[in-house]
């Protein structure tokens, strides 16, 4: 059974003796070697953390938990967060596992139908707000200083001291902190986070060395590469589609302190990345999980070396999420036949697998 994130990183989270410990069994994702991504990449080895193992399907589950326990602990009886779907997902589950209400903001048409099925499904007040991410996340900030319900998106530093333990996760399968270590970019909180987890560990004596931090928005959405923000985001990854990244400070400094850099992949380098994750690698993530991947690959075809080096990529959502793309990127790709011995096997005839004519 897993202990969860409070218990297992208990020491390093700011808990006190009125902190319940509470947990859906969030943590202890698997660091997955890479098979096929690593000789493309030219790196020594390539690990996938994959998040999309948390119980509600990302890594919000690390942060939530933290949040939701300080919820409790101050004697709040409502959580509120914006979201482009993951948070809302992750809210609504703890919240039903403590009895809290929540209440999510989601842009209107722009939330993967697996997330709005997960906030819906546990009981969340659902909003769709007529506007993007941002506005949405000024409302609920605004809400939450005239009204007493809890705020658990990322500006809460409760959620980034949940998630830094995905990097304590990291050092301590691998031994060390990676190389490098690719993550993608929405909001900026998950960045932010790992920089911290991993210098925390690093002070601790846990790890020998640091990673460079390499960060990857999608290029419709990209306002930290181009140093702006993006009054309307655009991109495929309806996840990372975020125009104002509330932890923008946070993201650069992980980036200057790191030596690592913050880069922009298009929807196409995206998509790509996704089939070759599901397709070489068994891991069939969302699409902003995969932008850290495409991220990887685009600076490896591009004339950088990762010969002799640890990588590893964060897979911050499971696939289901978003069936509808998977399904869309996918097309043709499944037959109809008769429920006949025969058809089957006319139809494996066709795949050269050593099924001949009788
Ligand atoms: C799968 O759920 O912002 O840079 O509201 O769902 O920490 O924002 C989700 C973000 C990457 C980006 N991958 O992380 C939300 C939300 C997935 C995500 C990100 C998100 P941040």
């Amino acid at each position: 059974m897993g202990q969860g994130v409070l218990r297992r990183y208990a020491e390093y989270l700011p808990l006190t003796p009125r902190t319940p410990m509470i947990t859906l069994g969030e943590g202890e994702t698997p660091l997955v070697k890479s098979r096929h991504l690593v000789k493309e990449v030219g790196c020594d080895e390539l690990y996938l953390k994959l998040e999309g193992c948390n119980p509600t399907g990302s890594f919000k589950d690390r942060g939530m938990v933290v949040a939701v326990a300080k919820a409790l602990e101050a004697g709040s009886t409502s959580i509120i967060c914006a979201s482009t779907g993951n948070t809302s997902a992750s809210a609504a589950a703890y919240a039903a596992y403590c009895g809290l209400v929540a209440i999510v903001l989601v842009p209107k048409g722009e939330v993967a139908k697996g997330k709005l099925a997960q906030a819906m499904a546990c009981g969340a007040r659902v909003l769709t707000v007529n506007g993007n991410f941002d506005e949405a996340l000024k409302i609920v900030r605004d809400l939450t200083q005239r009204h007493p319900i809890y705020l658990v998106n990322s500006v809460n530093p409760y959620r980034v001291e949940g998630q830094k333990t995905a990097a304590f996760e990291v050092v301590d399968d691998l031994g060390d902190a990676p190389d490098y270590l690719c993550i993608p970019v929405g909001n900026a909180g998950n960045i932010t986070a790992y920089w911290k987890g991993f210098v925390e560990y690093h002070r601790a004596g846990k790890a020998k060395s640091l990673p460079r931090m390499m960060g990857f928005q999608a290029a419709g959405a990209a306002p930290i590469v181009l140093g702006a923000p993006v009054a309307k985001p655009q991109t495929v990854a309806s996840a990372i589609r975020i125009g104002n990244p509330a932890s923008w400070e946070g993201a650069l400094r992980a980036r200057d302190e790191s030596t690592g850099l913050i880069a922009a992949v298009s929807d196409e380098e995206i998509l790509e990345a996704y089939r070759l994750l599901a397709r070489t690698e068994g891991v069939f993530c969302e699409p902003a999980s995969a932008a850290s991947v495409a991220g990887l690959l685009k600076l490896a075809r591009t004339g950088w070396t990762f010969q002799g080096k640890r990588v590893v990529c964060v897979i911050t959502g499971t696939g289901l999420k978003d069936p509808d793309l998977a399904t869309q990127q996918a097309r043709g790709e499944f037959q109809e036949v008769a429920a006949d011995l025969r058809a089957v096997e006319d139809v494996l005839l066709s795949l050269n697998i050593g099924v001949r004519a009788g």
